[in-house]
């Protein structure tokens, strides 16, 4: 990345404005052309103020991340944002877009900010594992004080620009020339010297105000470091001199990149965007999708629509009866409301989604739709006579999808004219939370239908994983491997809630058996029951489950399920750990102890087996796709990368050999991956398989 600034003069202002697409990060070459000008403009005797801005779609969104973890090139940012707060000529900084990282620094060290309407600002480096590390924790307490400082940088949320004037992180925000009122701010200064904010103590917080956001931040960490860091780091901004903290940030920054953890949500960032690669679809056309079709509106359903409407599209939804049209409509109108209540829509968002929202109960109602998409009951007779009736009333290029979790597509896909235009799209729930979504290429999709499902996916706002066709795809058959391991356990000595623990312990939100108390245990047990006359009987099944639903333990909304439930607290449940010893003893096994570490390892083998299957097979491209699907789709935590980035911090060897007792004990389906035995035998890993550059994005 290159990179330049140009310089303009405006009667005594000079102008200079960054310029390094994308997103104008401060690389070498800009860190110096910025250091040039600042200098050349306070020694021009015509010039008597300094307004920084930046050209193209955003200010400047940072460092350049890909530079991190290598050896720092001069000149260094925090000397050049220095250089920007001592000008003796004053300094105005225009944000617009998203002036993130060392583009707020920029900002903080400047005389004024001045902010375009719909601009954000803020620190995000904590989701990078790093914290700002030129200023931002000393500067931002002196100016929007200590509790709002921590709460922005230990979050690394945005603040748009009402919310930035409010808390007086900028001082003002631009009408409809931004760089134009920039100028006519400078010259308001006359040209005089400028207090430096490095020279003022932050405002006292209220009483108990601080200690309040330090125990959210502390919460709300799990097991994350930069975000404690960053409550030392924001302290010494009231009891430190500005340049001894100054000095402790950057070795703070310094330290975290070379963390693991930085290292991780860096391999994150990248994978988030590689997802957006892939291959085959050089030269594809992704068909303009205005107008999408929904049929069947349930809660799968009724989030996708929400999803759609969220993002500006005219949303169809089908029931083919007048109840469950009503039950679908009142489900989206709930959606609404809630969205309404919360402030993330006004009034008039909700009559403008209102207003692009039709219910029907006829399919011939979808013959204007782009795109469609099926999201009812999982049965492969339903959908494939539904499916073919969708055919026969949509134009021949639009396309046709499905949101099956689980049912072979290919099938599907057979029994269809156009099976070129039909592909998985594969949400998760809600749909209109869930960022991740899965796109299932089928055998015989074409390329440009790829391409609008990868396209619409970027529209929506959602992270889109591309997957071959498999049961579960990439996401749920990790999770299958994942959750029967865990039940492993409990026939060798280990409790629920142990398990739990343990994986939260590893950074889960929530541990497995938990969660399907949460989800409720009777729609698998449904499943479980479709499934026994075909399961393979030499795969080890632990039905202790089974003993738990039939007693009516259906999970959080019975009361009781793995845990007992009371006042909304979760208790261990002795009648049911009495359930998992008495079946223990009776499969014959010797309870062994299962310490945490011992049990995360079982987990972390099995699904990178797992994945490494998936990879062997063709379904999953790449391993950042795995990471990413884990990641958003499954809790997986962000600071440890995925699983694939996980087992190569671990060091392959020691994940093959967990792998292999894993397959020793747990016998069918929990075979050695191939793979797996062949990346380690060569001493390569799963990052050696994440080739960049050659695929193309729609
Ligand atoms: N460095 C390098 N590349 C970057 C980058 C960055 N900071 N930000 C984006 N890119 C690339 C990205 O990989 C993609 O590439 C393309 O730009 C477009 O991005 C001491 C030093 C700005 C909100 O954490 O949040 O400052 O895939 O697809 O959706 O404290 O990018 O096209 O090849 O995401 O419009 C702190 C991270 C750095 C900002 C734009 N800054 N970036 O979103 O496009 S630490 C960040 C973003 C720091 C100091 C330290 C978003 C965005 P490609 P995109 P977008």
């Amino acid at each position: 990345m290159a990179g330049q600034v140009h310089r303009t003069t405006h009667g005594p202002v000079a102008l200079l404005e960054i310029d390094n697409p994308p997103v104008n990060a401060t690389s070498q070459a800009i860190r110096r052309a910025l250091q040039d000008a600042l200098m050349r403009a306070e020694a021009d005797p015509e010039i008597e103020a300094i307004v920084i801005a930046a050209r193209g779609k955003t200010f400047v969104a940072g460092g350049d991340i890909s530079e991190f973890g290598r050896k720092p090139l001069e000149p260094h940012l925090p000397d050049v944002i220095n250089r920007v707060e001592e000008s003796a000529k004053p300094v105005v900084v225009a944000w617009h877009g998203t002036a993130l990282g060392g583009g707020c620094e920029i900002g903080l060290a400047a005389h004024r900010r001045i902010m375009a309407r719909d601009a954000r600002v803020g620190l995000p480096e904590v989701k990078l594992g790093l914290l700002p590390g030129t200023g931002g924790t000393q500067r931002l307490p002196r100016l929007v004080g200590l509790p709002a400082a921590l709460d922005l940088i230990a979050t690394g949320r945005m603040v748009d620009a009402r919310e930035a004037l409010a808390i007086g992180l900028c001082d003002l925000v631009a009408g409809d020339d931004l760089v134009g009122e920039a100028i006519a701010l400078a010259m308001s200064l006359g040209g005089k010297l400028q207090p430096r904010l490095s020279l003022r103590p932050p405002p006292a917080p209220d009483a108990g105000a601080w200690e309040a956001m330090v125990a959210r931040v502390r919460a709300q960490a799990r097991g994350r470091i930069a975000p404690l860091k960053a409550i030392d780091l924001v302290a010494h901004a009231a009891g430190m001199p500005f340049a001894q903290a100054l000095r402790i940030e950057r070795q703070t920054f310094l330290e975290l990149t070379a963390s693991e953890q930085s290292k991780a949500l860096r391999h994150l960032f990248f994978a988030e965007r590689d997802v957006r690669r892939v291959a085959g679809i050089e030269g594809a056309r992704a068909l303009p999708v205005r107008a999408v079709g929904i049929v069947g509106a349930g809660t799968m359903g009724a989030g996708i629509a929400m999803a759609f409407l969220d993002s500006g599209y005219a949303v169809t939804v089908i029931e083919r009866e007048e109840a469950a049209l009503r039950a679908g409509a009142e489900r989206i109108e709930s959606l609404l409301q809630r969205a309404a209540k919360g402030g993330r829509i006004d009034a008039a968002g909700l009559a403008e989604r209102r207003a692009r929202l039709t219910l029907a109960t006829e399919l011939a109602r979808l013959a204007p739709c782009d795109l469609v998409i099926e999201c009812v009951f999982e049965d492969m007779a339903l959908k494939q006579e539904l499916l073919g009736a969708l055919e026969s009333i949509l134009r021949p290029e639009a396309i046709l999808a499905t949101n099956t979790s689980y049912l072979d597509i290919e099938a599907m896909a057979d029994g269809l004219a156009r099976p070129q235009r039909f592909l998985g799209l594969h949400f998760f729930s809600p749909a209109h939370v869930m960022k991740l979504m899965e796109i299932v290429r089928t055998r015989r999709v074409s390329a440009d239908a790829l391409a609008t499902g990868l396209a619409v996916a970027r529209d929506l706002g959602k992270i889109a994983v591309t997957t071959g066709v498999c049961e579960g795809f990439i996401g749920n058959r990790i999770l299958a491997r994942f959750r029967a391991e865990c039940e492993f356990m409990l026939e060798e000595g280990a409790m629920p809630a142990e398990i739990d623990a343990a994986m939260e312990a590893f950074g889960l939100a929530m541990g497995p058996f938990a969660v399907q108390d949460l989800a409720g245990l009777d729609i698998a047990w449904v499943r479980r029951k479709r499934h026994a006359a075909t399961r393979d009987p030499a795969e080890r099944d632990v039905p202790i489950v089974d003993r738990l639903c039939e007693r009516g333990w259906f999970g959080q909304k019975a009361g009781r399920g793995w845990y007992r439930y009371a006042e909304g607290k979760r208790v261990r449940d002795p009648d049911v750990e009495a359930l998992v010893r008495d079946h223990a003893a009776s499969t014959g096994r010797r309870p062994v102890p299962l310490p945490a570490e011992a049990i995360q390892a079982r987990v972390l083998a099995a699904m990178v087996n797992e994945g490494a299957k998936l990879l062997g097979e063709g379904i999953a491209a790449r391993p950042l796709d795995i990471d990413v699907v884990l990641v958003h789709g499954y809790g997986f935590p962000a600071w440890r990368g995925g699983p694939m980035h996980e087992a190569d911090s671990r060091g392959l060897a020691a994940v093959l050999a967990t792998a292999r007792e894993n397959a020793r004990r747990d016998g069918r389906g929990f075979e050695v991956a191939p793979l797996l035995e062949e990346l380690a035998a060569s001493g390569r890993n799963f990052a050696s398989l994440n080739q960049r550059e050659p695929m193309s994005q729609p």
